[in-house]
């Protein structure tokens, strides 16, 4: 085993924090929970907080006068000043709740692209993107006549920031692209690409649904257009996440769902829409997981994202070290620091579907398949992967958990 890196968190206290991590997965075997790049798990502030939403406060918001409905509203509303914080953001105005990072996507790309692409354009993305940030962009592509280009990625699977350069011009109306990767833990250059986008007068649009959880994000400091991420990969509750846009262009922009909320007037002949950001949020929304996720934000920023940054760099780098001792393991991402604590590998004589299944055995959670990156998976020269993702509860014993459930399962398959 690789030496152990000096712990940056205290994982035993943050575990004690999440009531699931403590369960036994069977009898006898303890949960070891390495798939948090699919969803997180939610600790006791944000579990309380949505039970204590439902007990006491519960009614719909911006319509009621009476007690609960302004405690409601005043809850929802507050937890937007809460995400607008975390992300940087100067103004509430900017961050329109959404289900997830998919329909944050979604809502640009029937928004400001069906107003803004106009046939011939192009719309730059890249190979690693999950489905969420592809197919999307592929509907409006096809609608418009656009035409999509991809950035591959490099020799060390990261973005070919050359090929990037290369395939920027003045036909470049948008570019949009993964924070990291979900498959291959790759952190993107964001800074730099979102400046060279708009050098060519293109649009940048972030996905940030692994990023945002595992990092510092400042949207100012990054001058990024839009970025979306979910609520349930960062603590928070399914059902609740979040498009950041910038004022001017959310403004400039059509309403995306039409209903309750988002119209100031509505006569038989039209209506008039909304203030920002309550013009992209038709209908009662999910108010109960709003608040949940203002607390997740609570506590992680009581951590401290740079806190968790470090400690996930930490667990990758033992992770990767402690990987690369199996005989027959190959780790798909970059090497550290260019990536995060999600890992993608394969077992040479071993189905991925097969390793995820004996890890089950053996209490561990990680997840196999193409990840919802289809066209990565190709570009890799593959069907499938293992991938074990990490978080800021995960510790260097999960870790030899890991490896040590690996190897068994090689002596199982006889491979290794
Ligand atoms: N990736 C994974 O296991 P939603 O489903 O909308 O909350 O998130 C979509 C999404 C968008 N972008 C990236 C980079 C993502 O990783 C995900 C979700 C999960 O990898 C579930 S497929």
């Amino acid at each position: 085993m690789p030496s152990r890196p000096t712990e940056l968190l205290n994982v035993a206290a943050i575990r004690a924090d999440f009531p699931l991590l403590g369960h036994e997965v069977y009898p006898g075997v303890p949960l070891v929970y390495l798939d948090n790049a699919a969803t997180s798990q939610k600790p006791l502030a944000v579990i309380d907080a949505v039970n204590h939403y439902y007990r006491r406060v519960n009614a719909n918001i911006h319509r009621g006068i009476h007690a609960l409905a302004e405690r409601a509203t005043e809850g929802y509303e507050n937890a937007r000043r809460k995400v607008a914080r975390f992300i940087g953001s100067g103004s509430t105005r900017e961050i329109i709740f959404v289900r997830n990072a998919t329909e944050g996507v979604n809502l640009v790309a029937q928004s400001w692209g069906r107003a803004n692409i106009e046939p011939g354009d192009e719309i730059i993305l890249t190979e690693m993107e999950h489905h969420s940030n592809l197919v999307p962009w592929q509907l409006l592509a096809h609608e418009k006549k656009a035409i999509i280009r991809y950035v591959p990625l490099d020799g060390d699977r990261c973005l070919d920031t050359g090929q990037y350069d290369a395939l920027l011009s003045g036909r470049t109306k948008l570019v949009a692209f993964t924070g990291m990767s979900n498959v291959l833990g790759s952190i993107s250059p964001v800074k730099e690409m979102v400046a060279k986008a708009h050098a060519a007068g293109a649009v940048a649009l972030v996905d940030a649904a692994q990023s945002v959880p595992h990092m510092p994000t400042n949207v100012v400091d990054l001058d990024v257009d839009f970025m979306v991420f979910s609520g349930h990969k960062m603590c928070g509750p399914t059902g609740i996440g979040v498009l950041y846009g910038k004022e001017a262009l959310l403004e400039a922009m059509p309403p995306f769902l039409a209903g309750g909320d988002m119209i100031r007037r509505v006569t038989l002949e039209g209506a008039d829409w909304n203030d920002l950001p309550w013009k992209f949020e038709a209908g009662t929304p999910n108010t109960a997981a709003a608040i949940g996720l203002g607390a997740a934000i609570d506590y992680l920023g009581a951590i401290g994202m740079d806190r968790i940054e470090a400690h996930e760099h930490a667990i990758a780098d033992y992770a990767l070290e402690a990987l690369g001792e199996l005989r027959g393991l190959r780790t798909l991402g970059p090497p550290a620091p260019q990536r995060g604590a999600t890992i993608a590998f394969t077992i040479e004589g071993m189905h991925p579907h097969d390793v995820a299944e004996l890890l089950n055995r053996d209490g561990i959670a990680v997840r196999a398949g193409h990840h919802c990156a289809m066209p990565l998976h190709q570009a890799l020269g593959i069907v499938a992967t293992t991938r074990a993702s990490f978080y800021l509860y995960n510790s260097t014993d999960e870790v030899d958990a890991l490896a040590t459930a690996l190897h068994k399962a090689q002596k199982l398959f006889r491979v290794g």
